[in-house]
């Protein structure tokens, strides 16, 4: 299996934060164990030694342990990964329960648990929006921008039934890519692409996690796309206000069509097909016939992908359904990572494929679908703020419109 232990890592840090952000954070770092051979206490699994954990993502003590703080302002969640399977594999001084002056020994935890590290990239942060602790991750935010302006925060943010630009005032202007992901659209990926009956969270932060093992596949193995957190912004970010990064997942087979033959191996085409066709495959609700794009990355995941099956007809695909703005920087990219997919252990909902794919978008429709008007906002500032966005959107959104060409950036590198 291709491992990147040779590589030029670069340490990043995750936060989950309140029930959802823990449960999900809890759930990545599951199948990030399966994915790297390490038991559920963090101990390399007999006979895959060579398969050293990537440094990016765990550090190296008595056991390989996720370089990760669980935050709540109550015990009940954090205390279900206490006392779960993987209770080995943290420490206690990676639970953090809020409490007056929180924030300042908050800081002080991140800053101690990143003191050794050698080139430190940035932070990942699983939240929900409308939770508790929601107030004190838009303070951590205010904090994160003046004590560490050079590094980059990407957020996995929960909403639960549709994207409300103007509730996200903090994150936009504080993170520098935002990936938001909303209950309504998941619970319908697990009930209509999944058939599950009656799908709960545990269903959902499942395939949460396993959208993110693929968003963070090349970090934490050798790829060729975004293999660090700044190229996030490079690859996805053309203008610093737009950074609200759609995404999905690919092929969403039920766990009980594994014995089918068919199921295993599909064409890199097929497996794309539904990310063109508007059939349920996104993590955000949309609503639009055909998209606007002002970037897209698409990351193919599996040991025999070949290139050239993506080129050909897969792009001509594409240009019926993705258009491109010709002003924006970013395009266009696809990305391959050798590694093969991951399901869960003991309760997968979905088949063992052996490739995948996952699409990062950052998307003109999904800006535009949101309402940026809130009257009741007491915030000038946070209001003249999303106009300004909301305006230069609908600018690029008509530029779009009027351009007849394509602008695909190079498909394939
Ligand atoms: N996807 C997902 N959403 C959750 C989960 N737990 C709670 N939520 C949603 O997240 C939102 C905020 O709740 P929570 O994470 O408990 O916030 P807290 O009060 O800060 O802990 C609510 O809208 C819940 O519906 C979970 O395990 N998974
Ligand atoms: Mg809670």
């Amino acid at each position: 299996m291709a491992n990147n232990n040779d590589m030029n890592h670069r340490e990043v840090f995750q936060l989950h934060i309140g029930s959802a952000g823990i449960e999900i954070g809890h759930r990545c770092w599951e199948l990030y164990c399966l994915e790297h051979s390490l038991t559920a206490d963090g101990n390399i699994v007999n006979g895959t030694e060579a398969n050293v954990p990537p440094k990016c993502f765990f550090s190296e003590k008595k056991n390989y342990r996720p370089r990760a703080l669980f935050i709540d302002s109550n015990c009940s969640t954090m205390d279900t990964v206490k006392s779960s399977k993987y209770r080995n594999l943290y420490s206690n001084d990676q639970f953090h329960l809020l409490a007056n002056n929180s924030l300042e020994s908050v800081l002080d935890t991140i800053r101690k648990q990143i003191e050794d590290y050698d080139n430190f990239d940035g932070f990942i942060i699983s939240h929900a929006m409308n939770g508790q602790c929601s107030s004190f991750t838009s303070e951590l935010l205010q904090k994160f921008a003046s004590d560490y302006t050079k590094k980059t925060i990407v957020t996995n943010s929960i909403f639960g039934s549709s994207i409300d630009v103007s509730s996200m005032y903090n994150l936009l202007e504080l993170a520098h890519v935002v990936i938001p992901m909303e209950n309504k659209a998941i619970f319908n990926l697990c009930k209509h692409r999944l058939e599950i009956a009656n799908p709960a969270y545990a269903n959902m932060n499942r395939l949460i996690a396993t959208c993110w093992s693929n968003i963070t596949c090349s970090m934490r193995f050798k790829g060729s796309l975004l293999t660090d957190l700044n190229e996030f912004q490079t690859a996805l970010i053309p203008f610093p206000t737009m950074k609200i990064i759609s995404s999905f997942l690919l092929p969403l087979i039920p766990f009980s069509c594994s014995t089918q033959k068919d199921f295993k191996s599909p064409s890199v085409y097929d497996m794309c097909v539904p990310l063109f066709s508007q059939a349920h495959t996104c993590f955000v609700h949309q609503s639009t016939p055909y998209k606007m794009l002002l970037s897209a990355t698409l990351h193919f995941r599996g040991e025999n992908i070949i290139p050239k099956e993506i080129g050909q007809k897969l792009i001509i695909a594409m240009k019926q359904w993705w258009r491109f703005s010709d002003t924006t920087p970013t395009g266009f990219k696809c990305g391959i990572n050798y590694c093969r997919p991951y399901i869960f252990d003991d309760d997968s909902d979905i088949a063992l494929t052996d490739k995948q794919v996952c699409a990062l978008v950052n998307e003109i429709a999904l800006n535009q679908s949101s309402n940026t008007q809130d009257e009741t906002a007491e915030v000038n500032e946070a209001n003249d703020f999303l106009q300004g966005l909301k305006s230069n959107y609908q600018e690029l959104e008509s530029e779009i419109i009027n351009a007849n060409e394509l602008n695909l950036a190079t498909p394939f590198k």
